[in-house]
């Protein structure tokens, strides 16, 4: 039987994350290779990759260094306990990856996830203050639109309505400051909106409210994605440091999308020159192609727990795979291909042209924004009245149809394409986008 035969008869069992299984399954999108910058579909057609994969395949797909590591490893040594025993590779890539990060940020904690990265540097952030002694330090501040995965610490600090509703009361002693999107300051800018560093103000306005000394971390995305890509305005993301360091507060930056050369620079914290205490990765770090997570922390935080007799395990946190030796390999594979290629810059290189690209499509029917920084690009459709969503949808299955690949949340699209994307593969995203925005209804 056939793959898309097989799969077609067996649709039922799987029960799909964040998609509408009802309608996907009358009508399945199925992919069954994938190739440098283009996925195969089930009925044999070639789609370029517009979003690489979900912000994860940052060399685009089936890279070799990858898969010959990966092949390597889990032929070596497929397992080895992540508790109280170690293996090379891990080492090895926490070295590697302490080095692409500026100081002082120069730990690393493995873990699987993007979720469970954020899960772990909120738990991080609270153990600082009390083996410090600021035990009282338990709050943490989150953003409206914020996307922090999907875990309980998460989706509370996170503010995304449709991902908390649901969920009963959440953690406890989180509160919120408000997003940064100001369409009618901002709309059509390149690069860093020129209004709303003020918006951060509203920090100092949540902290005074429950004291200071009660906050442990703020944590914010650099640049919002999943809420469809939300731009720090110039000034913003600094002031919010300044903030944190004058009342003792941790800054964690959710760099989950912007890590690994997506705004052009091998991180966010390069790109601002913001240096945040924690910072979450995972996605890029494989490349998407074996399941990880990374958080960052500076040395300051590191020796807070390297104290007491030494038997003693420091931090009661972790995970089966935290450093997977096959996650391991996929990494340095990784880095390997990000390194001999260039690519954690490619993206600055790449960053005129793709905006100018976008750009263009001011004008076209139902845009009310486009906005892009690095190799992420957003357009904001004027949303059906009384239908939300349902544009930009019809746009994703049409673009789809038309063989390229994009995402949508709300009534935004977003892209975030390969690193290794050809100037012509960014016109062929742009010039489908056009002919499909204007056949929408
Ligand atoms: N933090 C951020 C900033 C993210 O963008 C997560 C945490 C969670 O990662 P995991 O690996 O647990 O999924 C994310 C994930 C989209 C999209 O289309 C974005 C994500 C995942 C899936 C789709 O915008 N971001």
């Amino acid at each position: 039987m056939s793959k898309t035969a097989l799969a077609t008869n067996n649709l039922e069992a799987f029960w799909m994350p964040f998609t509408s299984n009802r309608q996907f399954k009358k009508n399945p999108r199925l992919f069954v290779g994938a190739k440098d910058m283009h996925y195969t579909t089930a009925d044999g057609r070639q789609v370029l990759d517009g979003t690489a994969g979900l912000w994860c395949c940052n060399a685009g797909h089936g890279r070799p260094k990858i898969t010959e590591a990966v092949q390597r490893q889990v032929a070596e040594m497929d397992y080895a306990p992540a508790f109280q025993m170690g293996h090379p590779a891990a080492f090895e890539l926490a070295a590697r990856l302490t080095a692409l990060m500026p100081s002082p940020l120069d730990h690393v904690f493995f873990t699987n996830s993007g979720s469970e990265s954020v899960e772990t540097a909120l738990k991080m952030a609270i153990a600082y203050h009390r083996v410090r002694g600021e035990g009282a330090r338990t709050r943490l501040i989150g953003r409206e639109r914020g996307y922090h995965g999907v875990n309980f610490g998460g989706i509370s600090v996170g503010g995304i309505v449709a991902n908390r509703k649901h969920f009963g009361t959440l953690l406890g002693g989180v509160d919120h400051i408000r997003h940064t999107h100001d369409l009618e300051r901002n709309a059509y800018s390149r690069g860093q909106p020129e209004n709303g560093a003020e918006y951060a103000e509203e920090l100092i306005r949540v902290i005074q409210l429950h004291d200071p000394s009660t906050i442990a971390a703020v944590i914010v995305e650099p640049v919002a994605g999943s809420t469809g890509v939300l731009i720090p305005p110039k000034g913003y993301l600094e002031r919010l440091r300044q903030i944190c360091d004058q009342h003792g507060i941790l800054l964690i930056f959710d760099e989950v999308i912007t890590g690994f050369g997506r705004l052009g620079s091998p991180f966010a914290v390069d790109h601002f020159g913001v240096t945040p205490d924690l910072v979450t990765t995972a996605k890029g770090i494989t490349n998407g192609v074996i399941p990880m997570g990374a958080v960052f922390c500076t040395s300051d935080i590191h020796e807070a727990f390297m104290t007491g007799p030494e038997h003693l395990i420091e931090f009661f946190h972790g995970y089966t795979y935290s450093g997977h030796p096959v996650a391991c390999a996929a990494g340095l594979g990784t880095l390997d291909t990000y390194e001999e290629e260039g690519l954690l810059t490619r993206g600055a290189e790449l960053e005129d042209y793709w905006a100018d690209a976008l750009h263009s499509l001011k004008g076209t029917r139902h845009v009310i924004d486009i906005r892009n920084i690095g190799l992420i690009g957003a357009i904001e459709l004027e949303p059906i009245a009384g239908e939300p969503t349902k544009r930009a949808f019809s746009a994703f299955l049409k673009a789809y149809d038309a063989g390229v690949l994009i995402r949508t949340t709300g009534d935004i699209i977003a892209m975030s394409p390969p690193l290794i994307i050809e100037k012509s593969q960014i016109d062929q995203i742009v010039g489908t986008l056009r002919e499909v925005l204007q056949s929408l209804d």
